[in-house]
């Protein structure tokens, strides 16, 4: 069998991975680069694209991270790996201990998780723990549980600096795809392990000589959960941006760093914001992600229609989980049946041809 690049062997070299490291994959990485071409029409900007993590293993950018995560766990002889989660990371999480047959333990905020993740996780043969609190909440435990001696569990939640480095192989590929940096990358913070991520691969490629320049590194919270943006966490947050329901972010410093070393931005956008750029990447590109993916689309759309934009900046948004993580979302979202009797007569009316 002629074997395809890996992601982790692909970028070795920028990882923290050695011969021993157990080579574990199941397809990451090396997602599309779609061009936005009637959308960014739309707003005036001629190169504006979108990083589609959803066509990663189990549909989001937490696989890159969870292949390594998982592996160096393998590697220094962990038996488990455990987190909390919003659904996705879970999801890789349980994914890839599968593969490694190793156990995966989950704790979640009961009631809040998209439909699509969840069965993700529990097919996978997670044991997942539902309890009534927040994500924040569920990370505490989490951190606390892997804490203890007795188990040789490792977590792999975005304070596991592996984690992270994984993470950073989105950027090269987004380097490599372009030939350049772009000038803006535009994303979704919630625990904004993720921004932090871009922001070192960016800087790495760039100390290698891959690329000269960074982009500004500008972070969309959904208002009901906007921690960094109002400057202190919350306690209730709510939106129906699921994935990015986080009032308390486990990496608030150095989305921080990474937004005022890049002199870029962290802003707030709407649930209506984040549902109508949500939508119009389906309708109008093809391209249909998870609403929290949006924000960053809804966060370039606001800047656009503000006038703060050049018209030729190259700005790469990144989409970073499928659409089908969520269908209930999506059906609420999206236009109805139309009803015909199984006549031509009949549904040619109801096309009103
Ligand atoms: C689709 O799965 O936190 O700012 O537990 O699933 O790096 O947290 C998910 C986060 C954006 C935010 N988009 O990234 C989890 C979890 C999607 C996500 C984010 C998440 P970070």
């Amino acid at each position: 069998m002629t074997e395809r690049p890996r992601l982790v062997q692909h970028y070795a070299r920028f990882l923290p991975v050695t011969a021993a490291t157990p080579a574990l994959s199941l397809g990451e990485g090396f997602t599309p680069l779609v061009q936005l071409r009637r959308l960014g029409a739309s707003l005036g900007l001629g190169n504006l694209y979108a990083k589609v993590e959803g066509t990663n293993p189990t549909g989001s950018f937490k696989d890159r991270g969870m292949v390594l995560a998982v592996s160096r766990a393998l590697e220094t002889g962990a038996t488990a790996v455990i987190c909390a989660s919003t659904g996705n990371t879970s999801a890789s999480a349980a994914a890839y201990a599968a593969a490694a047959g190793i156990e995966c333990v989950v704790v979640l905020p009961r009631g809040q998780i998209a439909t699509g993740k969840l069965v993700q996780t529990l097919i996978a043969g997670a044991r997942v723990v539902a309890v009534d609190a927040n994500f924040d909440q569920a990370l505490t435990v989490v951190r606390a549980l892997a804490e203890q001696d007795d188990h040789p569990v490792a977590i792999v939640n975005s304070v596991n600096p592996d984690r992270l480095e994984g993470q950073k192989t989105a950027a090269f590929e987004i380097c490599d795809d372009l030939g350049r940096a772009p000038d803006i990358l535009a994303l979704p913070v919630g625990n904004a392990g993720n921004i932090t991520a871009y922001w070192a691969g960016f800087g790495e490629y760039e100390a290698a000589g891959r690329v000269r320049g960074r982009p500004r590194m500008w972070g969309f919270q959904a208002a009901g959960a906007a921690p960094i943006v109002t400057g202190r966490p919350v306690e209730r947050p709510d939106t129906i941006a699921t994935a990015i329901r986080i009032g308390n972010p486990a990496s608030w410093s150095r989305a921080v760093a990474a937004r005022d070393e890049s002199g870029g931005r962290i802003q707030a956008v709407t649930d209506e914001e984040i549902l109508s750029a949500y939508r119009d990447l389906a309708r109008m590109e093809g391209v249909f992600c998870e609403p929290s993916s949006a924000a960053g689309v809804a966060g370039i759309r606001n800047a656009a229609v503000a006038g703060e934009l050049d018209p030729d900046a190259v700005i790469v948004c990144v989409l970073t989980g499928h659409g089908l993580k969520d269908p209930a979302t999506a059906e609420r979202s999206a236009p109805g049946l139309l009803e015909a009797e199984a006549t031509v007569g009949s549904v040619s009316v109801a096309l009103g041809w």
